[in-house]
């Protein structure tokens, strides 16, 4: 299968270098072919967004509208789109499925939110004067998102932007390059004129470096790793292009006495290996406060259930990593945990069974003895390895989970609200669950803190508040003077 991985004002194409996309379960198994992008192509999906100006000036129902039948398109084509997910990014049919449905429900939101009042009326700013706030685009926003969620991330920049009147130059991961071109045919068949979303598949760094800093760009949106945002931020300073940048993450489970365990366990694990780790906001650590007899085997016996194999095998819990590099990176890092003293509790699993040689699979680890103060501790392991610590005091645990420059999303598990008010007051995180190991919806903002986030979190109401700018406007009457 040959694909296009190139949109611009409305056409297909790609004229840069064919890339191989093979199957993370069966490495041996070419998926596709897609023409990707040049550095070219990137600047003139800059132009083609700087050119669809008129987009601005449409009315938010049009803009609604366009949004509205897009997410239908998604939900009509799911089954499809969502095998070619997994066959590309690995994960399971069953995340997979998950995801473009959810992909849908967030462009349905934003659809919403594009009707939504916007602004204020104020105190009049001289008497009989009408004075109010009201929100415009920012103009062409740039995307760039990454290969663990390659559709919902995508639909939750691209929808705001889109619904808020801006045009869009989109670079998905050159991972994942088939879900982009089916959101993007999506937008494509529901009419959106041409324009105004553009995209591009360009790997390496020259492609996205074309795009940072591109003039006619007035907002960025990003989503990966800390090093690649906080690059971007740098190369950012002082030019007029906002920016919002969504990165890693050393989430920490906090469970105290008095919990059940079993169901804890079973909850944080989900948190754990959804995804096959590689969610920024998958839970890390586990801080055991107190005793809490019984936790570490059952984390264990947990991990020990979930059955890993081929995304699209029904009776797997857990795909394989995305790429060779992604599993080399993991198993370093693991490397890295028993090192310093860890020791890995759970059973050994890695040569399970023979379809795993071909794979990028790599088995859920659970480590413990690590010392919690070890620089280790605070790294991001993007992958289904889960760290173990003992802490004495409440107050030794909330020190424990802030102990990393990240502040994404943290879990506390306590049968007692004073446990759960105290984390939310003591955890240095953007958000907190109590009791559940996550949860992310459209309208609830995706706060990161410290080294997880910049600029005005994504999703809910903040998502406005980014792809907007203010304008205050002072209307007098003909006879003012
Ligand atoms: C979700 O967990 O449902 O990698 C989405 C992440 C985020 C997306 C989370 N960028 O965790």
């Amino acid at each position: 299968m040959e694909r296009r991985g190139v949109f611009i004002a409305g056409d297909w194409a790609g004229s840069g270098p064919p890339v191989e996309i093979r199957d993370p379960a069966d490495a041996r198994v070419v998926v596709a072919t897609v023409m990707t992008g040049s550095p070219d192509d990137l600047r003139n999906a800059v132009a083609a967004a700087q050119a669809a100006v008129s987009w601005q000036v449409t009315s938010p129902q049009e803009r609604a509208g366009y949004l509205s039948t897009a997410a239908r398109l998604l939900r009509e084509r799911a089954e499809r789109i969502a095998a070619e997910l997994v066959s590309e990014e690995g994960k399971t049919l069953r995340e997979a499925g998950g995801e473009v449905i959810r992909s849908a429900a967030t462009l349905e939101y934003h659809a919403g939110q594009a009707l939504r009042a916007q602004g204020e009326v104020l105190a009049p700013i001289r008497p009989g004067a009408l004075t109010v706030t009201r929100r415009r685009p920012v103009g062409p926003v740039a995307v760039i998102s990454p290969f663990n969620f390659p559709m919902l991330v995508p639909a939750w920049k691209i929808g705001p932007a889109l619904a808020h009147g801006n045009t869009v130059v989109w670079k998905p991961s050159s991972l994942t390059p088939l879900t982009a071109i089916n959101l993007t045919e999506a937008f494509h068949d529901a009419g959106l004129p041409p324009g105004v979303l553009n995209m591009v598949v360009a790997s390496g760094k020259a492609a996205a470096g074309s795009l940072i800093g591109a003039p006619g760009i007035k907002a960025l949106t990003f989503t990966g790793s800390t090093t690649a945002g906080r690059t971007i931020q740098a190369r950012l300073g002082g030019l007029d292009t906002r920016v919002q940048l969504e990165m890693g993450g050393n989430n920490a489970a906090i469970v105290f006495d008095g919990v059940d365990v079993a169901q804890v366990a079973a909850e944080i694990i989900k948190g754990a290996l959804a995804g096959s780790g590689q969610r920024c906001t998958g839970i890390r650590r586990v801080i055991i406060a107190g005793r809490v007899a019984g936790i570490e085997d059952a984390l264990v016996a947990e991990a020990g259930r979930w059955r890993v194999g081929p995304g699209m095998d029904p009776n797997s819990d857990m795909g394989p990593l995305v790429s060779a590099a992604a599993r080399r990176d993991v198993l370093a890092g693991l490397e890295r945990l028993v090192g310093a003293g860890a020791t890995i509790v759970t059973a050994d699993r890695t040569v399970e069974d023979e379809v795993w040689e071909h794979g990028h699979f790599v088995a859920p680890a659970i480590v413990s003895n690590l010392d919690p103060d070890d620089d280790l501790a605070c790294e991001e392991i993007f992958g289904p390895v889960l760290s173990l610590y003992r802490a004495d005091t409440r107050d030794e645990a909330f020190r424990l989970a802030n102990a990393t420059p990240f502040g994404l999303s943290h879990a506390v598990f306590s049968p007692e609200i004073d446990d759960a008010l105290a984390a939310a007051d003591s955890l240095e995180a953007g958000m907190v669950h109590v009791n559940a190991s996550g949860g992310v919806a459209p309208h609830v903002p995706f706060v990161g803190w410290g080294d997880s986030g910049f600029g005005p979190a994504e999703q809910g109401e903040t998502a406005v508040e980014f792809f907007t700018r203010t304008q205050v406007i002072n209307v007098h009457g003909a006879r003012f003077v």
